[in-house]
Formats: C-alpha cells, structure tokens, sequence
C-alpha cells in the first residue's frame, strides 16, 4: 500500500537556500568545488543537518557523505537515496542539492511518520552525498560513484591531477581524509534499490505540463581530451611560411566534433567543445601548446562508439597533415545505464496515487545514478526546471515542484524499505 506523506516544503527551501550561500561565487551564481574551503563548509552543514535529522553519520575515504535511518536489527538490508552538492563554476543552486536535501526531508517525513504510527522499517535507508559528480576539480565527473562501482581504481584516482598539476592524494590529505581508497568501493547489491532525485536539467517535463519525470535510462557520456604541440614564437617575427601553428588542428577538430555528431548521430547525440586552453595565451605569441576536452553522449552505445572513432581518428589525422605533434587522451568512455522496471514501477503507481501528472523519459544528463546502476537496482525521479535551464545561475524550480519531487521520493522510499 502507498503512504501519503507530508513534506516540509519550506524547510526544504529554506535549506536550499542556506546551502546556495556557501559558495565561492556571489549569489545566484554557485561555485562548489571538491575539497575548497567552501565544499569543507557545505560538507560540515550538511552532516550537521543530517545528525540533526536523526541520521547516523558517516563519511568515506574519498568524502562520500553517508547519514542512515537505521531501521530496526543490526544486519537488515538497505536501500538508498542521494545525489551531489557540488557545483561547476558560476552555476545555480538547484543541480544535484534538490536530490540530497529533498533526501533529507523526505528521510525526516518517513522519521515522523514512523514516530506517528509506531510502525518500523525492514530496509534501513542511507542518504548519500556523492564527492564530487562534477567533473571540475579532476577532470572526470562521479569520482566518489566511480570508486564505490569501481569503474575507477584507486590507482587511477591516485593519478588524478587539478588545474595545476596537483595530485588527488595531495589535495585529499589536505583536506583531512586519509585511509584506502580501496574501502569506498561497495558490493553488487549493497543495496536493494537505489533512488535520485534530480531536476531535469531539459524542458521537456515543462512543455509537456508535467509534475514527474520516471527515468528509464541514462545517457552514456564520454569525454576526451586532445593536445596539440607547436614552437611557438613571435607573432610578428615568424613568417606564415615558417610557422606550425596548434591552434589550426585544434580549431579545425572543434568543428569536426560538431559535425560527427550532426552526420553519424541522432536526435539523442550531442557533442561540444566545454573547454580550449592556449598556451602562452598572449596575443602577440604564436600558441605552443593548445588543449581542447570534448564531451560527446548518446544514449545508443553503438551510434556513440561511431561518432568516437570518427573523431578519434581525426584528431590524428589533423596533427599529421599538420606536422603538429598530438596527444589524445580519454578521459572516460562510459556505457548508457537502464534503470530498473520494478522501482520504476513503484514511482509510477506512487504517482498516480498522489494524482501527479508523470511520465517515462530518458536523463541526457549523467549523474551518480549512472554508476549506482552498476552495482545496484537504480532508477530517477525528475522534478521540471524552469526553460530547462541548468549549470547557469538562471536555473530554477520552484518550491511547489521540489514539494511534489520529495513527497514522490518519500513514498518510493517507504514503499521499497517495505514497513513492518
Ligand atoms: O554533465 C552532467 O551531465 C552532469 O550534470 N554532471
Ligand atoms: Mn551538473
Ligand atoms: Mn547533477
């Protein structure tokens, strides 16, 4: 039977918006970066709400934030609920937050209605705040779900290096976390069901008129990253004959990623060019290094692969021609993720017993999910955004959106915990 519950939707906001302060940009842009004085400050708040909440507490070797709604025994099963708090440079304050604080409220409204009923859980339910689902810090998004699926070995996340070269465990004894990353890693089936809260991050629930989004599939991202070398010098002095500039295998690859992407994809493939660094970066001086990081996604695995291969062999090609030499590098290439019929069925029916308008969809957007998938039963609950904007400050859904999205996430989640 389906629990109606009561959410606190100001609380909700009013934590959301506590959080969109501590920030390393002025509102309402949001800066949150893995491991920064404000990240150590958001990562205090939010343990202290959850201790607050009644949760137990706990925290991993990589920073993934854990805070339990012990049911009763000490050995019952377990599922979980969660997403990420950190945010890309300059962003909003509704990606990734509205999954881990509408966890906390929903875990409080199913605390309360134990409280009320005198009824207890047969699954315990863990809140988890991933480390760092944002690529920014190290260049590769879902580190902390990476490491529990472990699609990402410790040895690989060892060799992580930031913007300036610093290696991962530098940073991560910095920041006070010490031990074996090795333990971050989970087993096939730690949990029974796992359940994200996300907003959508496109405008489709919007047009559509629609309160919920049941996701049944997760785009498969994938990333690289191409460096093109050259001498150099003066921009003046050098003659156009003379000169092997890096810019012109960079700028011409750019297009191409566009392009692969319009003539081998479809309607689900998109590629962009998010980052180009030329370096010395003066005007006046013939680039000797250029680095572009490409991020391309689809949700058929073999269309994706088409669309790798194409660019792959361009990048190649165009610093060959170009006598330039080339360094490519992937960054990751993962697969799609399916999520699971049976907890996708359990939104549904909680859906139509609240009366809220839903419907099925795909998430082109990569989140923790995509990794939990890998280890264990997962699906995702969308709330609408307004103009389906996201990673700007202009992102937004409203208090009575965020309401219908944790009271949805609330009843799923006493439902799979099953009450005794
Ligand atoms: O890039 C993504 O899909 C996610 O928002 N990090
Ligand atoms: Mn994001
Ligand atoms: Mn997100």
């Amino acid at each position: 039977m389906i629990h109606s519950l009561e959410v606190d939707a100001n609380r909700i906001q009013s934590d959301l918006d506590e959080l969109s302060k501590i920030s390393d940009s002025d509102f309402p842009c949001v800066t949150r970066i893995l491991w920064t004085e404000k990240d150590m400050l958001a990562r205090a708040w939010l343990k202290g709400k959850m201790e607050e909440a009644g949760l137990v507490v706990r925290e991993d070797e990589i920073g993934n934030i854990f805070g339990r709604l012990q049911a009763d025994g000490p050995n019952c099963p377990a599922i979980a609920t969660g997403s990420h708090n950190d945010a890309i440079p300059f962003s909003g304050m509704y990606d990734g937050t509205v999954g881990v604080l509408g966890g906390l409220e929903a875990l409080r409204s199913i605390r309360k209605f134990l409280q009320k009923t005198g009824k207890s859980l047969a699954k315990s339910i863990d809140l988890i705040m991933f480390t760092a689902e944002e690529p920014t810090r190290f260049g590769i998004g879902c580190l902390g779900s990476r490491l529990m699926a472990g699609t990402l070995s410790p040895e690989q996340a060892h060799d992580l290096r930031d913007a300036n070269g610093e290696l991962l465990e530098s940073i991560r004894s910095k920041a006070q976390y010490r031990g074996d990353l090795a333990n971050v890693r989970l087993e096939n089936n730690c949990y029974d069901a796992f359940v994200e809260l996300h907003i959508e991050q496109g405008p489709l629930l919007e047009q559509l008129g629609l309160q919920i989004g049941i996701v049944t599939a997760i785009a498969a991202p994938s990333s690289l990253r191409v460096k093109y070398e050259g001498p150099g010098g003066h921009a003046g002095a050098v003659l156009m004959k003379d000169r092997r500039d890096p810019i012109l295998p960079a700028a011409k690859l750019i297009l191409e990623v566009h392009d692969a992407a319009h003539e081998l994809g479809g309607e689900d493939t998109v590629a962009t060019t998010g980052v180009v660094k030329v370096h010395p970066g003066a005007i006046n001086s013939i680039p000797r290094e250029v680095i572009v990081e490409m991020d391309i996604r689809d949700i058929d695995l073999e269309r994706r692969t088409r669309v790798l291969q194409r660019v792959e062999a361009k990048a190649h090609a165009l610093g060959r021609d170009a006598s330039i030499p080339t360094t490519l590098e992937w960054i990751n290439a993962d697969p799609p993720a399916t999520c699971d019929s049976k907890i996708v069925d359990t939104i549904q029916s909680v859906c139509d017993t609240y009366q809220f308008t839903s419907q099925k969809m795909i998430s082109r957007a990569y989140h923790d999910s995509l990794f939990m998938a890998q280890i264990c039963p997962t699906a995702m609950i969308f709330i609408p955004c307004r103009d389906g904007i996201s990673h700007r400050p202009e992102e937004y859904a409203s208090t009575e959106a965020i309401e219908v999205g944790v009271k949805t996430l609330a009843s799923t989640l006493l439902e799979l915990a099953e009450i005794v």
